[in-house]
């Protein structure tokens, strides 16, 4: 009975019989009460050397992570998960030694290190909470570094940015609009000059007429003409800016721009030359835009020249030459022919509209010069030649006067240059302007007995032996015309025999300065008899017929002419306030005409300082000057890259 009460397989030792159960049970009791052992052990061996620290909220953190370890080490190999005990293979408490043994290890060695820490506290008579504190304020020092560092990083970025604006700055706008800097010591010497004289010139307007549209350089104010109405229009800014640009005077180029940003407007009512509009403030914002890729400029310019545009509302479409800005009501001169238009006037619309058309993207303003173009194309010119006048309601012409100069001039020049400007695909600009010129050196061009050439005047049916200075611009319109001539040689003495005479009109004047209008009559040559003929007014007409052939031939003679026009402007026409004109270039002490006009500083000046500088400046296969001197892009050789807007 007592056997039956045995288990089947009861084990004996030595006879005695091994109560299997209990032994079971004593391995296990042996884990459990090893690992609440060991866990107490840890709790206790964290609470001695960590239960001071817990004051410390640094320490406390070090504690939480310290038992979040201990947990990490002992959980992969069994041990108290959540409460529960977690069993263990037989192999495991192995493990489990070795992990012990490793986290006390870990425990010393952090231990050594917070020991060393406390001790160089110690050392330094450093409590405890006072490392704490220093170490507080690493952190805060870390931060501050931190900030600097990205501020530091912020200021780089910015500095990368302005750097690329530069480069873009450098890259805008079109080819060779600064720079040529010429490498002989005495033009460059000579182009420093005419840099200082546009800083006079611009300075002084700066000081005593700033917005106004020119100054009075000796009463030291402000001037206006009737070309530009009774408005205040900063006509000196838009023409000079351009100038300032090329000779690299950028603080005073800023200056201009800010002023057309923020104080340029049109919106204003007045009665206004329609054509000085154009060839100076449509032309000179068109030019600024395409020498600086800023694109405020074309903004301008397409409000200014919408201003206009009444103007063309004629049955012919050949425009008026006034405007009223508000009412949009045109007219012309009372003088001219019995209410005709005048063909320099509306036949120098051309290079600024195009070009205004490609820009926009709207064609209204090429419309409006290509009727012009074929009115002009289609009409009967008398002998070959156009006369000066034009009636805008028949579409006759008016009083036959034919001019190279006054009245007539800059219509041949746009022909010319609307060829050039358009990469030389305008045929039809090309074929009127070579009949034009053919016409007018078999009809009106004559050599006088002194053996000076010069174009004559035609009017009512008989020659006038006299030129205006504003016809002395054809020396260099020939010139640049000649290579693409049938008889290039023919164009180019053309161009040297004009330069010639119109030095000559001022080789022969007390001041070496030119009159405004110079004849061919007996013992006379290229000298003013008229009074009303002896003034100059700072006009360009001579030194732009000079840059050219010196461009055009590098003959030195004629950077030495412009060089003596230099020192004639600085002896009569400077004065303490700016430039003035004179009024008998004959007196040695001439009476001064008290205007600075705005063309002596978008086109005198500015041919002077080209004279000399190198041809990589505004390089005439890349640009080409409207009749106001300011350079606009010759298309598919100078690509704009218009700035981008901030
Ligand atoms: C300028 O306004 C232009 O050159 C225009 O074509 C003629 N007159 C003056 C300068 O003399």
């Amino acid at each position: 009975m007592a056997a039956s009460l045995l288990p089947v397989s009861q084990k004996f030792i030595n006879g005695v019989p091994v109560p299997q159960g209990r032994k079971t049970l004593r391995l296990k009791e042996k884990y459990i009460i090893l690992l609440v052992f060991v866990t107490f052990g840890l709790v206790c061996f964290g609470a001695f050397f960590f239960l001071p620290d817990l004051r410390d909220r640094v320490r406390l953190n070090d504690v939480k992570n310290r038992i979040r370890n201990v947990n990490e080490m002992i959980i992969p190999h069994g041990g108290i998960k959540g409460g529960e005990v977690i069993r263990h293979d037989v192999d495991d408490h192995k493990h489990l030694n070795e992990d012990v043994i490793k986290f006390q290890n870990q425990m010393q060695r952090d231990l050594a290190r917070e020991g060393r820490v406390v001790e160089m506290g110690k050392k330094l008579n450093i409590s405890k909470k006072d490392v704490v504190n220093i170490k507080d304020e690493i952190d805060s020092e870390k931060d501050k570094m931190m900030k600097i560092r990205k501020e530091e990083e912020k200021k780089k970025a910015e500095n990368e940015k302005e750097k690329a604006i530069k480069v873009e700055m450098e890259h805008a706008g079109g080819e060779g609009g600064q720079g040529g800097e010429p490498s002989d010591p005495d033009v460059r010497k000579k182009r420093e000059k005419v840099r200082e004289m546009m800083k006079h010139a611009w300075v002084n307007y700066e000081k005593h007429a700033w917005g106004a549209n020119e100054l009075r350089p000796i009463s030291k104010r402000g001037h206006s003409a009737s070309i530009f109405g009774s408005l205040s229009l900063g006509a000196t800014i838009i023409d000079a800016a351009d100038t300032l640009y090329i000779m690299e005077l950028m603080d005073e180029y800023k200056k201009a721009r800010d002023w057309i940003a923020t104080s340029f407007s049109f919106e204003g009512a007045s009665e206004l030359s329609v054509f000085e509009t154009n060839i100076r403030f449509v032309g000179g914002l068109l030019s600024l835009y395409a020498l600086t890729g800023d694109v405020m400029y074309k903004r301008k310019a397409i409000k200014v020249a919408d201003k206009l545009l009444p103007a063309f509302d004629t049955p012919t479409g050949i425009p008026q030459s006034m405007v009223n800005t508000k009412t949009g009501s045109a007219r012309n001169w009372g003088w001219a022919s019995g209410g005709c238009s005048i063909l320099a006037e509306f036949g120098s619309f051309h290079l600024e509209f195009v070009y205004l058309s490609e820009i926009s993207g709207k064609s209204v303003y090429k419309d409006k010069v290509m009727k012009i173009r074929e009115v002009l194309n289609s009409i009967e010119k008398p002998n070959g030649l156009y006369p000066n006048y034009l009636n805008p309601r028949t579409g006759r012409w008016g009083q036959s006067h034919t001019a190279i100069g006054a009245l007539g001039d800059s219509f041949y020049e746009y022909l010319l240059k609307s060829w050039l400007q358009s990469g030389k695909k305008d045929e039809m600009a090309k074929k009127m302007y070579d009949e034009a010129v053919q016409a007018i050196s078999e009809k009106l061009v004559k050599k006088s007995p002194g053996g000076l050439t010069y174009v004559a005047e035609y009017k009512s049916g008989r020659l006038e032996n006299k030129m205006d200075h504003l016809g002395c611009f054809a020396g260099g319109m020939f010139a640049l015309g000649a290579k693409y001539s049938d008889n290039e040689e023919k164009y180019m003495n053309l161009g040297a025999g004009i330069s010639n005479t119109c030095h000559e009109s001022y080789a022969r004047s007390e001041t070496k300065l030119g009159p405004e209008a110079f004849r061919f009559d007996g013992n006379t040559e290229a000298k003013s008899i008229r009074q009303n003929e002896k003034y100059y007014i700072l006009r360009p007409e001579v030194v732009e017929t000079h840059f050219y052939m010196w461009r055009l031939t590098k003959d030195q003679k004629y950077r030495d002419w412009n060089w003596e026009a230099i020192q004639a402007l600085e002896k009569n026409c400077r004065v303490d306030g700016g430039y003035t004109g004179v009024r008998d270039v004959y007196q040695s002490n001439p009476s001064q005409d008290d205007v600075q006009q705005s063309f002596f500083l978008a086109e005198t000046l500015k041919y002077l300082y080209l004279t000399f500088s190198d041809d990589s400046l505004i390089p005439l296969d890349k640009w080409v000057f409207n009749t106001e001197a300011h350079p606009l892009p010759i298309e598919s050789a100078n690509k704009v890259i218009e700035k981008k807007e901030r």
